[in-house]
């Protein structure tokens, strides 16, 4: 009996320490683990890299969320791609996973499909959204569901 409960106790140990770990150079926020990229590429480029870590651009759903994602983009000083583009329906802007583009913080101005593009598709933090040529080069932020080694090694429904 005491076996068993000194077995039980460890295994929730070890359950616990694969829980709380996001995977090294990601930040866990949430439901997710997030990675902040330290190279510029284009957006659709940013998005095959966040798929290449399993993970995807990210989709920001909450003003907790934004918080978090936002203080980390003004502490960096930099732009960061999200997970958002308008190249559908104009003026239309939808998350790339289908989540609900409900809440948002555009900077005062923003979106105004300007630039020298004259066409600007994509968005970008940094504090605040913007919409920005998906070509230009920013910096990126990848998401992905947390506990990351749980949802890896979750049965794959189909295969
Ligand atoms: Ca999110
Ligand atoms: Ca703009």
């Amino acid at each position: 009996m005491f076996n068993l409960v000194y077995f039980s106790i460890l295994t929730l140990c070890f359950i616990d320490a694969v829980k709380t770990e996001c995977h090294i150079g990601w930040l866990h926020y949430g439901n997710s683990c997030y990675l902040f990229s330290s190279t510029k590429m284009s957006w659709y480029n940013a998005a095959s890299s966040c798929r290449e870590h399993g993970a995807q651009l990210a989709e920001i759903e909450t003003q907790a969320e934004d918080r978090y994602i936002t203080n980390i983009a003004q502490t960096l000083r930099s732009f960061f791609w999200l997970g958002a583009r308008d190249d559908v329906v104009e003026g239309t802007f939808e998350w790339s996973s289908g989540t609900p583009f409900i809440y948002t913080n555009w900077h005062p101005g923003e979106p105004n499909n300007g630039g020298p593009a004259g066409s600007e598709d994509c968005v970008f933090t940094d504090g605040g959204w913007t919409d920005q040529s998906c070509d230009v080069k920013n910096n990126y932020v990848c998401e992905k569901e947390y506990p990351e080694e749980l949802a890896t090694n979750a049965p794959v429904v189909g295969k």
